[in-house]
C-alpha cells in the first residue's frame, strides 16, 4: 500500500445486546460482562442491537447457537458464551489476567467456578422467585434452593477472605463472579456475607463497571411486546 493512502479503518469488535428487557433484568443481561471487560481494557467496541422478542436474523443462530446474547465478533472471529469471550479478551489484551502463570490459572478456575459452581444455583432460585413465586411447588422447593445458594456464597466468601480480588489482581474472574452474584440483588442473601458485600461494592465502584452499566441501560430503547405487563 502506498504511504500516502489512508490505512482502512478496522471494524470495531462488536457485542450483541437486546433492545429491551423487563426492569428485573436491566443491568444483568450478560452483554454487560463483555462491555465491562472492554471498558477495563480501554477498548472501543460496537454494539449490535437485537430485538428481544420476535424474529432475530436468520444468520444469528450460526453465530450464537442458542439464539441468545451476547455474541461477539472480532474481525473474522465469531464467539459466543460470555465466559469464553471474557477469556478471549483477557488472553488477547494484557490487563485482565495476572502476569504470573499460577495466578492466571487461578483466575481461570474462578471464572469457571462463577459459571459452573455458583450460577446454576442462583439461576434456579431466581427462576422460582421471578416466574413461579405463586406456585405451591416453588414455595416448597425454595428453602433447599436458598440453602444451596447460601452454601456457595459462603464458599466464595471464605476463599476470598480478606483479599481484594479472587486471583490477586482484578481479573476476568471478578467480572464473571460479580455479575453472577448480582443476580441475587432482589434477595438479602449476599448481605449475609459482609466480605462479599465489600467485594461487590469494590468491583461496582470501578469506573469501567459504571460505564458498562450506563451503556447497557442506554441501549434499551425498544418497547415491550404487546400485552406486556411489567
Ligand atoms: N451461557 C450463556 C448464557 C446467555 C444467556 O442466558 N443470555 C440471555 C440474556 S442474559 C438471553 O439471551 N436470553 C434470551 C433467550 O434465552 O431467549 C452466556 O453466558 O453467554
Amino acid at each position: 500500500m502506498q504511504e500516502d493512502q489512508p490505512v482502512p479503518a478496522q471494524p470495531l469488535p462488536t457485542v450483541t445486546a437486546f433492545d429491551w428487557v423487563p426492569d428485573f433484568a436491566r443491568g444483568l443481561v450478560r452483554d454487560i460482562k463483555v462491555r465491562w471487560a472492554m471498558e477495563e481494557l480501554g477498548l472501543r467496541y460496537g454494539v449490535e442491537i437485537l430485538p428481544a422478542f420476535g424474529e432475530r436474523s436468520a444468520d444469528y443462530l450460526a453465530r450464537q447457537p442458542f439464539d441468545q446474547v451476547p455474541a461477539f465478533s472480532d474481525g473474522p472471529l465469531d464467539l459466543f458464551e460470555s465466559g469464553a469471550i471474557l477469556l478471549y479478551l483477557a488472553q488477547k489484551h494484557p490487563g485482565l489476567l495476572p502476569a504470573d502463570e499460577g495466578a492466571a490459572w487461578k483466575a481461570r478456575c474462578w471464572l469457571f467456578a462463577a459459571y459452573a459452581s455458583v450460577e446454576p444455583f442462583i439461576t434456579r432460585l431466581i427462576i422460582y422467585d421471578l416466574f413461579h413465586a405463586d406456585k405451591a411447588w416453588a414455595k416448597e422447593a425454595r428453602e433447599p434452593a436458598v440453602a444451596l445458594v447460601r452454601q456457595k456464597l459462603k464458599r466464595v466468601a471464605d476463599a476470598l477472605g480478606d483479599a481484594e480480588w479472587l486471583a490477586g489482581i482484578f481479573s476476568v474472574a471478578d467480572i464473571a463472579m460479580v455479575t453472577t452474584l448480582e443476580n441475587l440483588r432482589g434477595t438479602a442473601l449476599v448481605a449475609e456475607q459482609p466480605g462479599l458485600v465489600r467485594y461487590m461494592q469494590r468491583a461496582k465502584d470501578r469506573p469501567a463497571f459504571q460505564r458498562a452499566l450506563d451503556a447497557q441501560l442506554a441501549d434499551f430503547t425498544g418497547s415491550p411486546p404487546e400485552g406486556w405487563d411489567n
